[in-house]
């Protein structure tokens, strides 16, 4: 049970940035279609209430946000490696940059474009999890957002003026976040004349863009359920003596998204570290699981 299971969908960037990774570690992976919107009956009776995109299922333990999901496949995988030549720190603070100040232009300009002809499930949807949005306000942000678009490809653009990746000779995480971002961008005309303007940028990105998405075959979303109910999780405890605020295994904890889509996930913990946390929850469907989320960029609180 051992089997790499995302719960993505084609449109989605972020699991794009994971399935970047599958191409260049040429693994094997099950994709599980899950939808666009609310409800998701068939990915929440994993997560425990986490609705976002994409989430990794390996028997019955459920990694949540791409950052925690990469750390993973990593770990089980290490070859090729996507912190070549100790990039690991520089790797994960440029994708944090990507997942959040690149991807914040993005997103304003690819939802002022689109999103108003979007369905009004979407768009009602969307409004609802992202706190203060407003799609129909969102035409007015769009000026500064190209601004922020462009300075950012500016710098990216130095940056792969001499190299065939971000980082080095080598892809790596860098890669795959910022790919994503531009990959999602680029369904916004006046974005993708921004990207195309970067030449280094362009370049590397359709470099980055004919790595293709590893071996995947699709797998249907009751089989992956029927895989957690009949899985046991397979995460050994483990303590963080150095935690700053002194959370450790057994304590029952909710653990939410600090950005947007605040669904807090109830349960106990089972194993933390500087980077991640893992609790154990039991559901009606499924049984036992054990879902795990990155540190940075969630709120830990007393159940
Ligand atoms: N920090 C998260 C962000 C995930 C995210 O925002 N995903 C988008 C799709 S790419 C999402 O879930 N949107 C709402 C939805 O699909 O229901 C990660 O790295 O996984």
């Amino acid at each position: 049970m051992t089997e790499l299971i995302l719960h993505h969908y084609p449109m989605s960037p972020f699991s794009e940035k994971v399935r970047k990774v599958f191409a260049a570690k040429r693994l094997a992976w099950r994709g599980v279609e899950q939808p666009m919107w609310n409800p998701k009956p068939q990915l929440v009776p994993l997560t425990g209430g986490y609705r976002r995109i994409p989430v990794l299922q390996i028997g019955a333990d459920v990694y949540c946000d791409t950052a925690c999901i990469l750390r993973e496949i990593e770990a089980r995988h290490p070859q090729p490696t996507i912190f070549p030549g100790g990039t690991g720190g520089a790797a994960e603070i440029l994708a944090w940059w990507a997942d959040r100040q690149l991807f914040m232009a993005a997103a304003t300009l690819v939802l002022a474009a689109m999103g108003p002809s979007m369905p009004p499930e979407f768009k009602a949807d969307r409004e609802k999890m992202v706190p203060g949005l407003r799609i129909d306000a969102l035409a007015e942000q769009a000026p500064h957002a190209k601004n922020q678009l462009r300075a950012y490809c500016d710098a990216l653009n130095r940056q792969l003026a001499d190299r065939a990746f971000v980082l080095g000779d080598a892809f790596s995480l860098a890669d795959a976040a910022c790919f994503h971002v531009l990959w999602f961008a680029r369904m916004d005309p006046a974005a993708a004349r921004l990207i195309a303007a970067a030449p280094a940028v362009a370049a590397w990105f359709d470099r980055v863009d004919a790595m293709g998405h590893g071996a995947s075959t699709p797998l249907s979303a009751d089989e992956a359920l029927a895989i957690a109910a009949r899985s046991d999780p397979a995460t050994p405890p483990a303590t963080d003596p150095a935690d700053p605020n002194g959370a450790k295994p057994g304590d029952r904890v909710t653990v939410t998204a600090d950005d947007y889509a605040l669904d807090p996930v109830a349960g106990q913990i089972v194993a933390l570290t500087a980077s991640d946390i893992a609790i154990r929850r039991r559901d009606p469907q499924v049984g036992e699981i054990v879902v795990h989320f990155p540190q940075a960029g969630f709120r830990l609180a007393p159940a």
